[in-house]
C-alpha cells in the first residue's frame, strides 16, 4: 500500500520514498494532492507541528499519513533558526536565500574567541558554530484519531561556505566533524544512517512494530 507522507518539500520527500522503498512501500507526497490547501504551522515545537501536519491531510483524505517537522539549531543563535527554518529568510524563502541568511547572521556575531569559530578544516573553511538538525514525526490514523511520534536529532558545525552538492536545505553548510565531509558529500544511505530524519524513522518503525 502507499504511504502519504504530508510534506510539500522535495528533498525531504525524496528520502522517505528511498528510505521506505527499502521496506517494500510505495511513498505519495502532497505535492501528488494539490487539493489539499497550505497547512498552519503554528506549533511551538517540531513535534507540535508534525501533528498539525499529519492530522490535518489525515483528515482530509481519510487515511493514515506521516508528517515531518524539521529544521537547525544553531547554537550560537540561540537555537534559532528552529521551528522557523523554512522560512528563515521570509514565507515560502529558498534554500539558498535561508543559507544564505544564516551566513549572515553568523557573521554579524563577529569573532567571538571560542574555539570553534577558530578551529579551520583542511579546506581552509571555517567552522562558525555548533549546530543540530531535529526531525519529528508523526503517524496519524484518522480511524482511531491516535498518533505514533518519534524525533531524531544530529549534531554538527556550521560552516562559512558549502561543502557538497547533494541533500536539500541547509545541508550544504553542516558539517559532520566525525565524518569529516559535510551532510550534502554523503550519499542517500550515508544521510538516512546518521541523519536526524533516519533516526526518527527508525524509531517509529520500531514503535510502530511495537503498537
Ligand atoms: P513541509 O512542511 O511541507 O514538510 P517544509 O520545508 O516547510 O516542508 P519544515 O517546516 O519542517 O518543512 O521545515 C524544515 C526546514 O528545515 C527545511 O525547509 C530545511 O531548510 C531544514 N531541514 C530539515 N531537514 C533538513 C535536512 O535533512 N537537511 C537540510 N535541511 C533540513
Amino acid at each position: 500500500e502507499v504511504i502519504v507522507v504530508a510534506t510539500k518539500n522535495a528533498g525531504k520527500a525524496k528520502e522517505f520514498a528511498h528510505a521506505l522503498k527499502q521496506l517494500g512501500k510505495q511513498t505519495a507526497s502532497l505535492l501528488d494532492y494539490p487539493q489539499i490547501p497550505d497547512i498552519v504551522e503554528d506549533g511551538d515545537t517540531f513535534a507540535a507541528n508534525a501533528r498539525i501536519k499529519a492530522k490535518t491531510a489525515g483528515d482530509a483524505l481519510g487515511v493514515p499519513v506521516l508528517a515531518d517537522d524539521s529544521g537547525l539549531r544553531v547554537d550560537a543563535l540561540g537555537g534559532e533558526p528552529g521551528v522557523y527554518s523554512a522560512r528563515y529568510a521570509g514565507e515560502g524563502a529558498t534554500d539558498e536565500a535561508n543559507n544564505a541568511k544564516l551566513l549572515r547572521e553568523l557573521g554579524k556575531l563577529g569573532d567571538d574567541g571560542s574555539d570553534a569559530r577558530r578551529e579551520s578544516l583542511p579546506d581552509g573553511s571555517r567552522l562558525l558554530s555548533k549546530a543540530r538538525f531535529v526531525c519529528a514525526l508523526a503517524l496519524y490514523d484518522p480511524a482511531t484519531g491516535a498518533f505514533i511520534e518519534a524525533e531524531g536529532a544530529v549534531d554538527g558545525f556550521i560552516t562559512d561556505r558549502p561543502h557538497g552538492t547533494g541533500g536539500f536545505g541547509y545541508d550544504p553548510l553542516f558539517w559532520l566533524p566525525a565524518l569529516g565531509r559535510g551532510m550534502a558529500e554523503l550519499s542517500k544511505e550515508e544521510k538516512q544512517r546518521i541523519s536526524h530524519r533516519g533516526e526518527a524513522l527508525r524509531k517509529l518503525l520500531s514503535r510502530l512494530g511495537q503498537s
